[in-house]
């Protein structure tokens, strides 16, 4: 299975995380998104004429949207990962998967602008984004009062990892995540999960590690 990759896009990442939770090996073609714009080119429209990546090859399936993909792996190889099955579980990750693309409209258009000096309204952006967070938030307390520290089921669906990515690195696009508890409980979390991969700017839980200091003292 051949991803089309760029190692500093969220959208990527959801891909290559999806994959490693699963341990399922990707072959990774690495796209010049910046400075080269690459996936503007004539090969890759080729393949997806929104001119976006991640874009994923499996012999002549030829997927060109992150959800779309997650599904796909997780339908291959953990269908849990979908939810399991009810209505309601079904529509919810549905709900955030669709939650998910406007984080890459909004957080991720912050970033863009911070990191790769892209033109827009970076004030309408972040303004986007905080609305976005306080939505999340509010979603996540909702789920906590039934018990549930996920987005959409007690364990994580596809719908965490869409949504993850953009929130993670929201402080890239300037918005500080200090202001929303239950997202930094909801992302240690994630971070948790057995088989998570870091990518530049979002690490692993190393607050989990014992303190060097305190483990001498043992
Ligand atoms: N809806 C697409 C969006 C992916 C997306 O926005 N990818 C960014 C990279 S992170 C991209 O290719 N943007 C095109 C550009 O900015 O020129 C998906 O979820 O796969």
């Amino acid at each position: 299975m051949k991803l089309y990759d760029y190692i500093l896009s969220p959208s990527c990442y959801k891909v290559r995380l999806m994959a490693a939770i699963l341990g399922i090996k990707l072959d990774i073609r690495s796209v010049d998104f910046h400075p080269g714009a690459e996936h503007r080119g004539p090969e890759l429209l080729a393949l997806n004429p929104a001119g976006s990546i991640p874009i994923l090859e499996d012999g002549d399936l030829v997927l060109t949207e992150s959800s779309a993909m997650l599904a796909y792996l997780a339908a291959n190889n953990a269908p849990e990962w979908l939810g399991h099955g009810s209505p309601q579980e079904t529509a919810r990750v549905q709900q955030w998967l669709s939650f998910s693309h406007r984080l890459t409209a909004n957080l991720g258009g912050a970033r863009l602008h911070e990191m790769l000096l892209r033109p827009g309204d970076i004030k309408a952006l972040q303004a986007q984004g905080i609305a976005a967070l306080r939505e999340l938030e509010a979603g996540l307390f909702e789920r906590g009062e039934r018990g549930m520290r996920f987005l959409a089921a007690n364990q994580a669906t596809i719908a965490d990892i869409a949504c993850f990515p953009y929130v993670a690195l929201a402080p890239d696009g300037g918005l500080s995540l200090d202001p929303y508890p239950l997202i930094r409980l909801w992302l240690r979390a994630i971070r948790s999960l057995n088989g998570f991969i870091e990518m530049p700017g979002i690490h692993r839980l190393h607050e989990l590690k014992p303190d060097p200091l305190l483990a001498g003292e043992k």
